[in-house]
């Protein structure tokens, strides 16, 4: 009988089933966070008539007072699990130090990092934007988590996704067994399975880079960057829409690279290691790509602070191979 349409929920038993000592604790934690991003994507689907709306009220349908909508979903990422008993603490883009877990709520063996709404700045013009998650286990001993369970390798990460609020809102993750997509089908509330074991392809035609950026470059950049374009064989073309989410996802799909590296001004580049590079590189690993910091594997580099910066190059494993090839030769 043909199966019928495939929903997170019964992904997610189904994926358990296949791991007999898995304990159903990530299906838990998974659900949740989905639970936020249907949550987030309403709201997000509807900033643009806030203003319109908002003489008329000032609150959301929930009665909540009308916030920016990045400190909003951050408190929607987190009341979606500090209550699950999973977790001992969480780490976000958007909060200095970690947040505890309330002493109301039992502690769970899992650590989660996030960045609840990556590209807000794009909102206003209605831009794709994102949210990006991982999820550790705890290494430290004792009641609540701590810094510690933070600063562990990417290669550590048990779990990692996104969710891109764009033309259609997407979730996309890895357990470490393969990346899956689904697709938010708003009239039923519903994440259906649309993009199984995604594969990015080993050769892309897309070049991400903010161009804005060339003065800054360090050389052998700028010479990498004029040897992709002018590679004969292969004509690549630009993109780059300035939301991470947005231009790792459609390089996911569709192949090629995407290069936020340090330059002259910020030898680290800008994009954070715990909450962005991390979660993506575990994913596009998972998906048969690569991702660097120019020197190594991102997931090796061992994190020293909640909120380090690194430089990131990530996406089909030719590119992302020849670009480490150019850097060791000049
Ligand atoms: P730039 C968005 O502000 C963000 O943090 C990422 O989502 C995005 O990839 C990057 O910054 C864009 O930075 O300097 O190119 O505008």
């Amino acid at each position: 009988m043909e199966k019928g349409v495939t929903n997170l929920s019964r992904f997610l038993l189904e994926e358990q089933r296949k791991h007999p000592e898995a304990t159903g604790e990530f299906t838990i934690l998974l659900e949740q966070i989905a639970f936020a991003a249907k949550i987030i994507s309403s709201e997000v689907n509807k900033a643009g008539l806030v203003n319109i709306l908002g003489k008329n009220e000032s609150t959301n349908v929930h009665g909540e007072e009308q916030q920016k909508l990045d400190v909003y979903a951050n408190r929607k990422m987190i009341e979606a699990l500090d209550h699950t008993g999973k977790v001992c603490a969480m780490a976000s883009e958007e909060e200095e130090d970690i947040i505890e877990i309330p002493d109301k709520y039992p502690k769970g063996k899992y650590v989660i990092v996030f960045d609840p709404l990556d590209g807000s700045s794009n909102i206003d013009v209605n831009i794709s934007i994102g949210t990006i998650f991982g999820i550790y286990k705890r290494i430290s001993e004792g009641f609540n988590g701590c810094r510690e369970d933070f600063l562990q390798e990417g290669n550590k990460l048990v779990a990692s996704g996104y969710v891109v609020y764009g033309s259609s809102t997407m979730f996309v993750y890895t357990t470490g067994v393969g990346v899956n997509g689904f697709t938010l089908d708003p009239s039923i509330g519903e994440f259906l399975l649309s993009h199984e074991n995604i594969r990015i392809p080993e050769h892309g035609k897309i070049l991400s880079i903010n161009e804005a950026n060339y003065h800054r470059w360090t050389p052998e950049i700028r010479d990498f960057v004029e040897y992709i374009k002018n590679i004969k064989e292969r004509k690549y073309t630009s993109r780059y829409i300035g939301s991470l989410v947005a231009d790792f996802h459609r390089n996911l799909l569709k192949g090629g690279i995407f290069l936020y590296p340090g330059d002259k001004s910020n030898p680290e580049g800008k994009l954070r290691l715990l909450y962005e590079a991390n979660p993506m590189a575990h994913i596009i690993e998972q998906a048969g790509g690569m991702a660097t910091d120019g020197h190594k594997n991102i997931l090796d580099i061992k994190p020293e602070k909640l909120h380090q910066k690194t430089p990131l190059i990530i996406g089909s494993r030719f590119e992302v191979e020849t670009y480490l090839k150019y850097m060791k030769k000049s």
